[in-house]
């Protein structure tokens, strides 16, 4: 990409971050989703640092000032201001403040994958100060919470793993990997008229989750909301499931703490062991040695899901993943099924291309996500393949310069799919750019 280029993208990203910051945080979209969200304040943070790094840290703050007493983060914090009713499901729906350890603020009760860990050593490390070393003090601490709550109240298989209990816990709402497990979900499309809908009064219907998803996704809560969102017999839990890119993420801030340790004057060798264990664990667990991927274990029927999402390629994140799944990682991500290329012809999508269930258009089943590239990129950097590393961040930063800040894009053509200012996409481009 030519500087001129690269100077425009970066200027378009960095108005669309100031048009999202809403005084504490930054809303991922306005129109779209107009509160603050758990994993995209983490990806939002990593590109704030680059411009704003005071504001990347209150942006970590403000979410982990909505932390629970059991360590949760939770995956939507409301903004008080907005009238109820401005997002469904919102703060009603939720009912969260009535549950033991409940924060003050209104939050859901539910999480998102933990890139926090990893995106405020990103932040600190590209911004260092006195007070990025404070802003760590005060986190530190709340980070190892996040990690215990994981886990130790998630690994319900036993194994060493944390399991998610709803899709919007991997933040792949639809993904096909959910379909299996989803299927055993007792709930009728019918259930939805009882509701009104946010999302597609504001995105085509086309792209996003059914009104048979959405019933399902509102019967889990409904079961997990039921128990007060009380972990201590989650295995009545109607969805439960083993994610990659949950548990990849899981052990990256592993690995984040130990460096944030070693900064704040704590001991880093716990959360090596730790980080050890769970990459141990995620081989052991969800690598299926006969396909050579990775998968999501359904924990109710013990079973790796058969969908061969873009989720199998995440664990190239962490730096200590075998040789041999780092090898079945990128033979996976280099077939047909994604295209990953020292020069890539098309953007990575987050589905297999090949499957029949691949729908180019509707959100996270086929559409093509900047911070699932973001996140393969960082791997490729990780386990030195700076050829395809220079090709997935050619492709990103080509997709958002051609179409803008979009939340998604289409995988074949690349044009700019749902909400056109989208944070996460303004925010890991600036990171990627630098
Ligand atoms: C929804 C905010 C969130 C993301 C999720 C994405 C979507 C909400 O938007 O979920 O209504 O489906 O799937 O990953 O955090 O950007």
């Amino acid at each position: 990409m030519s500087a001129e280029r690269a100077a425009l993208l970066r200027r378009l990203a960095v108005t669309t971050l100031q048009a999202n910051w809403e005084h504490d945080h930054t809303v991922p979209s306005r129109t779209l989703y107009p509160h603050q969200w758990s994993w995209d304040s983490a990806f939002i943070a990593v590109g704030l640092a680059h411009v704003r790094p005071d504001r990347a840290w209150r942006e970590l703050r403000t979410l982990f000032s909505a932390q629970w007493a059991d360590g949760r983060v939770p995956h939507i914090v409301f903004n008080p201001a907005l009238p109820v009713g401005t997002y469904f499901p919102g703060p009603v729906f939720w009912d969260s403040s009535r549950a033991a350890g409940a924060p003050a603020a209104a939050t859901s009760g539910i999480v998102q994958p933990p890139v926090h860990a990893a995106a405020a050593w990103l932040v600190h490390r590209r911004a260092p100060s006195e007070a990025s070393v404070q802003a760590l003090r005060w986190l530190y601490p709340r980070l190892v919470a996040q990690q215990r709550y994981l886990t130790r109240r998630r690994d319900v298989g036993g194994g060493g793993l944390a399991c998610i209990v709803h899709p919007w816990e991997s933040g792949v709402d639809n993904s096909p990997a959910w379909d299996g497990p989803l299927a055993g979900v007792p709930a009728e499309a019918a259930v939805m008229r009882a509701y009104r809908r946010h999302d597609i009064a504001h995105a085509a219907a086309a792209h996003r989750p059914t009104d048979l998803d959405y019933a399902r996704y509102v019967a889990i809560v409904a079961a997990y909301r039921a128990v007060g969102y009380r972990d201590d017999r989650l295995a009545e839990q109607p969805f439960l499931v083993e994610c990659p890119l949950v548990n990849a993420a899981l052990g990256v801030a592993e690995h984040a703490l130990a460096r944030i340790a070693g900064v704040v004057g704590a001991d880093p060798g716990p959360h090596r062991d730790r980080a050890a264990r769970i990459t141990e664990a995620l081989v052991a667990r969800l690598f299926d040695p006969a396909t050579g991927t990775f998968r999501p274990r359904d924990l109710r029927t013990d079973r790796l899901v058969p969908a061969r999402t873009v989720l199998g390629l995440i664990p190239l994140i962490l730096p200590d993943l075998p040789a041999r799944q780092v090898g079945a990682v990128l033979a996976e991500a280099c077939s047909p099924r994604f295209g990953l290329a020292a020069r890539m012809d098309r953007p990575l999508p987050t589905h297999d291309r090949t499957a029949p269930d691949f729908e180019p258009l509707r959100y996270w089943r086929g559409p093509s996500w900047v911070n699932i590239a973001w996140l393969l990129w960082r791997g490729l950097r990780t386990h030195h393949r700076p050829d395809l590393a220079a090709g997935l961040r050619e492709s990103m930063c080509d997709l958002v310069a051609r179409g803008g800040c979009h939340e998604y894009f289409h995988p074949d053509t690349g044009a700019g799919l749902g909400s056109p200012a989208f944070s996460w996409t303004a925010a890991l481009v600036l990171d990627a750019l630098a």
